[in-house]
């Protein structure tokens, strides 16, 4: 089993497969969930799409909203706690002057998806370039527009998970030999 963020402690392993440090402190021994942050209520009829194609993948997922302008602490708070909370992978989605993607991977040493949402200029190209733009540095995977972009963004953390997961890397592959469809 992968084993992450060991440090010098002494590990003990659990029967439930997890480790416990030294100090008490239990750390997944894997990062099984997909942590989906979106900036409105309102793109959570795309955003759904995330969840839908990660539950085929038989990843757990939250999904939260959480603005990077309108509610920067609630994103910050969201992001420094996610590797602890067992998240390997952050999908962020917005429209318009999509920061919030940006400001994840500011917040977070995990790896970022984007998918930039339509709603602002025609085409979501507002939101696209706001995503992909990224300074060097600071990453953020981009997919493409909409539900496409939410769909691929579940497949991209499903592949990312699956060099660790083996249960998920056999779903990767069931994907494909469906013409990757779900
Ligand atoms: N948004 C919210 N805070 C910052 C940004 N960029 C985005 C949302 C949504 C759009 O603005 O992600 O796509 C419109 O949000 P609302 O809440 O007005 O419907």
């Amino acid at each position: 089993m992968f084993i992450h963020d060991c440090g010098f402690f002494n590990l003990q392993k659990l029967s439930n497969g997890l480790y416990l440090r030294a100090q008490e402190k239990i750390y997944k021994t894997s990062y099984m969930k997909v942590l989906i942050i979106m900036g409105s209520e309102s793109d959570k009829p795309v955003m759904e799409e995330s969840q839908k194609y990660l539950q085929f993948f038989g990843i757990e997922s939250d999904m939260v909203v959480a603005s990077a302008h309108r509610n920067p602490d609630k994103v910050r708070e969201l992001c420094i706690t996610a590797q602890e909370k067992g998240f390997g992978a952050v999908i962020a989605a917005a429209g318009m002057a999509a920061a919030l993607p940006g400001v994840v991977s500011a917040y977070t040493s995990l790896p970022v998806l984007g998918v930039p949402l339509e709603g602002g200029l025609p085409g979501g190209v507002d939101a696209l370039y706001s995503i992909v733009q990224m300074p060097a540095g600071l990453p953020v995977g981009t997919l493409a527009v909409g539900k496409a972009g939410a769909r691929n963004a579940a497949v991209l953390a499903a592949r990312i998970l699956a060099l660790s997961i083996p249960a998920v890397a056999a779903k990767v592959e069931a994907f494909k030999q469906n013409g990757y469809r779900i």
